[in-house]
């Protein structure tokens, strides 16, 4: 633990900024996480009706956070927000086995933008305390990751409420910051 916070928080002490954009599907626990980092103060702000993006910064870095799924019309927006992305977190409820070809599609379609060429992948595979919760490896699977060339991924199994694997998440996005170096 002593380590892994160590890595993290060296994410915090740099003077290179770093951006971190967080989305998902609606309800898949993307605004608990951002609450459960205490970081800071949370701003929500509403560019176009009907996108509402949230961030919150903590010295040199910024989380960037937004639903994603059905929105065609306001998709070209989502752009604008994409500059200098290091890292992407794909939040998934690993309970909802519904939605999981939707969410597949959404994050495929993001990984298409030229501008997060460069951005490394974390997906947390969310609400891991519900008993019918996906694994990991599973969800893996449904979302095809592993056919994902050209970027380095990594799923992550997180509970959001209590914070359970959050920092296990992050350090690896650290790591992968820091290799980048
Ligand atoms: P979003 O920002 O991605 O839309 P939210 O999602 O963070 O608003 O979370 C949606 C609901 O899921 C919330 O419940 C939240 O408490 C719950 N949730 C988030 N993460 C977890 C988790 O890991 N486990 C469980 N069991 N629930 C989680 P409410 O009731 O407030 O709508
Ligand atoms: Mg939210």
């Amino acid at each position: 633990m002593g380590l892994l916070l160590t890595r993290f928080y060296s994410l915090f002490s740099s003077n290179e900024q770093v951006r971190v954009l967080m989305v998902g599907l609606d309800a898949a626990g993307k605004t608990t996480v951002l609450y459960k980092l205490k970081l800071g103060e949370v701003v929500t702000t509403i560019p176009t009706i009907g996108f509402n993006v949230e961030t919150v910064s903590y010295k040199n870095v910024s989380f960037t956070v937004w639903d994603i799924g059905g929105q065609q019309t306001i998709r070209p927006l989502w752009r604008y927000y994409y500059a200098n992305t290091k890292a992407i977190v794909f939040v998934v409820d690993s309970n909802d086995v519904d939605r999981v070809e939707e969410a597949r599609e959404e994050l495929s379609h993001l990984l298409t933008a030229d501008e997060l060429r460069d951005a490394s992948l974390l997906v947390f595979a969310n609400k891991s305390d519900l008993p019918y919760a996906m694994k990991a490896g599973d969800l893996a699977q449904k979302l095809r990751l592993t056919e994902i060339k050209n970027r380095e991924w990594y799923i992550q199994s997180s509970c959001a409420t209590t914070g359970e694997g959050l920092y296990e998440g992050l350090d690896w996005i650290a790591g992968q910051i820091l290799k980048k170096r």
